[in-house]
């Protein structure tokens, strides 16, 4: 049996081997990466058994997907598309910004639509978790997530959103109209504050953790990235400081994040030990360049342990 069950579009990675733009013409290095394979890998890792559905082409980088998703104990329904293997650039410039550029367009991985669903998977799962990027792919992709959603809601299954909003996929407007009746739908919601925008006008990280739950999710957690986070779970209001790390690669710190939270709540830990995993697994991720590369492994969150008395 499964225990969390995610769907969406994995996407080969190239990333320069030296900080810099393309135009220096660096050695590149390829990876893959997508929210909801990072997320996957990360619950794994801590100790979820995990299910991946999505397509990839027929093509190299999709086995380089379909081979590292194996090895690390992501079981998946993926289809392999006539259309090519999305990818995504991933550059570090000026002052170790990092700019991520897609090629994604009529990509294997849009082209997610419902027939792909594995509706026995989700049923027997206990948690389906989607993300704000899927529905932005497309139609199909949008009107695959709605069904997977609905199969869930129908079998008990806990429903988890992050929002994850992408500028180069959509504008906030279309967003909001598409996201706004996932959060309806969801228990469990991450956002960031400027994601919450999107949806509720409020100003402080704990006004948009009450007024994203008064929308329907129980338990809503904001990211506030090096600052930590802030919760609202059954009505309670809580804070969760981050780790302190120095940060490489803020790509998949929220991933991190959502599949440390779950990988708790499955386990039946109560809201502080969620949000305390959840604060650990972002500070590895950000460490390591890479979406997913750094994510812990139960024996890596022991290396936080007694750690404050040292930097703090
Ligand atoms: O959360 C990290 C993702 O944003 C990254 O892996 C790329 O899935 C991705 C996307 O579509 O932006």
């Amino acid at each position: 049996t499964i225990d969390l069950v995610t769907l969406g579009e994995a996407m080969g990675l190239l990333t320069p081997t030296e900080p810099g733009p393309l135009l220096r013409k660096p050695l590149l290095r390829l990876g893959f990466g997508g929210a909801e394979t990072n997320l996957a890998i990360g619950a794994s890792r801590l100790g979820l058994r995990t299910h991946w559905i999505g397509r990839v082409g027929d093509d190299e980088i999709g086995d380089v997907i379909v081979r590292e998703l194996r090895a690390e104990g992501v079981s998946s329904s993926c289809v392999r598309d006539p259309a090519p293997t999305g990818l995504m650039i991933k550059t570090v410039g000026a002052a170790g910004k990092v700019r991520v550029t897609y090629v994604r367009s009529a990509s294997a991985g849009s082209h997610l639509c419902v027939d792909d669903i594995d509706e026995t998977v989700i049923r027997g799962a206990k948690v389906l978790h989607i993300t704000g990027i899927t529905p932005a792919l497309g139609d199909e992709p949008a009107a695959a997530v709605a069904a997977a959603v609905e199969i869930a809601r129908a079998g008990g299954v806990i429903v988890s959103l992050d929002l994850n909003y992408r500028s180069a996929l959509w504008d906030p407007r279309t967003a909001a109209a598409a996201l706004g009746p996932l959060v309806e739908r969801a228990d469990v919601l991450f956002s960031t504050q400027e994601e919450a925008r999107l949806l509720v006008d409020e100003v402080t990280p704990a006004d948009c953790a009450r007024a994203l739950s008064s929308l329907g999710p129980s338990q809503v957690m904001v990211k506030l990235g090096a600052e930590g986070s802030v919760a609202v779970i059954d009505g309670e209001l809580y804070r969760q400081e981050a780790e302190v790390v120095t940060a490489v690669d803020p790509v998949g710190a929220g991933d991190a994040f959502a599949a440390g939270y779950l990988s708790e709540l499955v386990r039946g830990v109560g809201p502080r030990g969620r949000l305390s995993t959840a604060a650990k697994a972002g500070a590895f991720a950000v460490t390591v360049s890479g979406d997913w590369e750094g994510l812990p492994t139960r024996s890596d969150l022991r290396d936080f342990e007694g750690r404050e008395d040292i930097l703090r």
